[in-house]
């Protein structure tokens, strides 16, 4: 299976890339975590993108936050789907991140997720790896499945604590 690259432009962002880990590891996803920067270290960052694909990368996950370019940066250098996390790291509650990350100019685009959405960036990583991998797309269905079931019994409980 390809492996998924997440890459966070601080160790602060920790907290949120850790929720895409512990998904990525629930499916049995291979996948390398780094710290580069697109401000702080742009060379490495560009690096990493541009060799990405022969590194055996399938989808790379990007965490920042505040004038979070990362996931714009690391979309310049590859064609590899880039799933951008805007981190809420500053006064502005994440959208100083969101709209860096989301209003990409045309031509070089950046799936967002929603505001330290660690979670759906790993299940969007999982779903683009599950277009050429059926036991893995059986997976996110059994998934599917049991998250509707943990919904419907408390939809069950919700008449009887009110
Ligand atoms: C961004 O600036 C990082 O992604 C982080 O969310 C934020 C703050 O970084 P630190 O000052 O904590 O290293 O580039």
């Amino acid at each position: 299976m390809k492996k998924v690259g997440i890459i966070m432009g601080s160790d602060s962002d920790l907290p949120i890339v850790r929720k895409a880990v512990d998904t990525l590891r629930a499916f049995g996803i291979p996948f390398e975590v780094h710290v580069y920067s697109a401000h702080r270290t742009p060379g490495e960052a560009r690096q990493f993108a541009m060799e990405a694909r022969e590194h055996g990368f399938g989808v790379l996950i990007a965490a920042a936050g505040m004038a979070a370019h990362l996931a714009g940066a690391l979309a310049a250098n590859t064609t590899l789907p880039v799933i951008g996390i805007p981190c809420r790291s500053s006064g502005s509650q994440g959208m100083d991140a969101l709209l860096s990350t989301v209003q990409m100019p045309s031509g070089i685009p950046v799936a967002t997720v929603a505001i330290d959405g660690g979670t759906n960036a790993a299940l969007l990583a999982a779903q683009i790896l599950a277009v050429e991998d059926a036991a893995l797309a059986d997976k996110l269905d059994e998934k599917r499945r049991a998250d509707a079931a943990t919904v419907l019994k408390k939809d069950a409980a919700i008449g009887a604590s009110i």
